[in-house]
C-alpha cells in the first residue's frame, strides 16, 4: 500500500516526505525522480499500550510513501512532459495526498484555490482520455460481436465520461461492488482516495475560501506548516513534547496526516499486547479475525480457533486486561467477527 504525495511545484512535498519518512533529502531543488520510503503511523493508542505493558519493543505499523515530482502548469514543453510524469507516478499509488501551497515564502503569492483546481483538472483529463479510448474499444467490440465481454462497462464508462466532461473526479460517483471490480484494472485516478493537506506559513490558519475549495476536491483536509513539522521532527523528544505544549496540542500535526492518509487507505490497526512486544498491525476495515490472524502469522489463520477480543477504549476505561475481563469486556469471538480498529486481540489456536 503506498500513498503518494502529490502536488505543484514548492508547494513542500519533500519537506513533508521527510518528515514522514526521516528520508533527510534536500528540499526545494525538485528532481525528475520520485523518492520512496516507509513511513510509521504514530498511534498514541499504541504508545499508552506500552507504558502499560512495559514491553521488550514496541512496533508501529508502517505504510510507504512515494514523493512524486511535482509540476508547474503552462510552462510550456517541460512544463508537459512533468505533468506526464506527474501522472505516471501518481497512477501507480493507492491513495493520494495533495500538498497544497499556502505560504509565500519567495515562490510568488499563493493560490492554494488554483492549486486545488489545476491538479483535479489534469487528473480528470487524464481520466477522461482512459475513459475514452476504452469506448472506442467497446464500440468497436459492440459493432463486431454484437456484444461486450464485460456487460456492465459500456454504461459504466458513459456514466464516468460524462461526469468527467463536467470536469467532476469520479470517486463522487456511487459504484456497487460489480462495478467496483470492473474499474480496479484501470487505475483511474480520481477514483483513488485523496486527502488534502493545507501547507500554510507558520501560525496561520487557511481562509475559510481555501478550506472550502479544499473540501469541495472530495476529500479529507488537513492543515499544517510544513516547516515548522520538519524542525520538530528534528527535536529531540523532550525538546518536542516542550514544543508542542507552547502550540498547546498534543501531537504534530504531520501524525494527523499520517493517520488521514492510513484511513484513506481503508486501513485500521488492531494491537497485540504483552511483555515481550506491544504491536500494531494493520488489516483491511472490515476484515474478518482469521485475516487478522493470518497478518500475525499464517499457523494462526490456519488454525485460528477463536479471538479473545478487548476493546482499546475498554481496557483503558477498566485500567488493565484483567479488569476489564472481570468486568465482561473481554469476548471471545469466532470466524465472522470483523476486526474493529482498536481492538487489542490474542489468537487462540491449534496447528
Ligand atoms: N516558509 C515555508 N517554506 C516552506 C514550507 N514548506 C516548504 N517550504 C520551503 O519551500 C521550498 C520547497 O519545498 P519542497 O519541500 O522542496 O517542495 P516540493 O513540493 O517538494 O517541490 P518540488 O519537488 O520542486 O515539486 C523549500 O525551500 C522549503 O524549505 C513552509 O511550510 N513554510
Ligand atoms: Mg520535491
Amino acid at each position: 500500500m503506498q500513498v503518494g504525495i502529490i502536488g505543484l511545484k514548492y508547494a513542500g512535498k519533500t519537506t513533508l516526505f521527510n518528515v514522514i519518512t526521516g528520508a533527510g533529502l534536500p528540499v526545494g531543488q525538485g528532481g525528475v525522480e520520485p523518492h520512496r520510503a516507509m513511513g510509521t503511523v504514530p498511534d498514541p493508542r499504541l504508545d499508552t499500550l506500552s507504558e502499560l505493558y512495559q514491553p521488550k519493543r514496541t512496533v508501529h505499523v508502517q505504510i510507504e510513501w512515494v514523493d512524486v515530482p511535482g509540476f508547474e502548469p503552462g510552462a510550456g514543453h517541460d512544463g508537459a512532459r512533468e505533468a506526464t510524469r506527474f501522472l505516471e507516478h501518481a497512477r501507480r499509488v493507492d491513495a493520494l495526498a495533495q500538498v497544497v501551497r499556502c505560504f509565500d515564502g519567495g515562490y510568488g503569492e499563493p493560490d492554494p484555490a488554483g492549486e486545488l483546481a489545476t491538479v483535479a483538472l489534469e487528473l480528470i483529463l487524464a481520466d477522461l482520455q482512459i475513459v475514452e479510448k476504452r469506448l472506442e474499444k467497446l464500440e468497436k467490440e459492440l459493432r463486431l460481436k454484437g456484444k461486450t465481454e464485460q456487460p456492465l462497462e459500456p454504461a459504466l464508462f458513459e456514466r464516468f465520461r460524462s461526469h468527467l466532461e463536467s470536469e467532476r473526479p469520479l470517486r463522487e460517483l456511487e459504484l456497487n461492488a460489480d462495478e467496483r471490480r470492473v474499474v480496479v484494472g484501470y487505475a483511474l485516478l480520481t477514483l483513488k482516495p485523496l486527502i488534502v493537506v493545507l501547507n500554510h506559513a507558520e501560525g496561520e490558519q487557511p481562509a475559510a475560501e481555501v478550506l472550502a475549495a479544499a473540501r469541495e476536491a472530495g476529500a479529507e483536509v488537513l492543515s499544517l506548516c510544513a516547516a515548522v513539522e520538519a524542525e520538530l521532527a528534528e527535536l529531540a523528544p523532550e525538546e518536542a513534547a516542550e514544543f508542542l505544549a507552547d502550540l498547546g496540542v498534543s501531537e504534530p500535526a504531520a501524525h494527523r496526516m499520517i493517520r488521514a492518509a492510513y484511513g484513506a487507505l481503508d486501513l485500521q490497526s488492531f494491537f497485540t499486547v504483552g511483555p515481550d512486544e506491544c504491536r500494531a498491525w494493520t488489516v483491511r476495515r472490515g476484515a474478518l479475525a482469521p485475516t487478522a490472524a493470518g497478518v500475525i502469522h499464517s499457523d494462526l489463520e490456519r488454525g485460528f480457533i477463536r479471538a479473545e477480543v478487548c476493546a482499546y477504549d475498554e481496557l483503558m476505561a477498566h485500567g488493565d486486561h484483567a479488569a476489564a475481563k472481570a468486568a465482561g469486556k473481554v469476548r471471545l469471538e469466532g470466524k465472522s467477527y470483523p476486526v474493529q480498529d482498536g481492538d487489542i486481540i490474542e489468537i487462540r489456536f491449534n496447528v
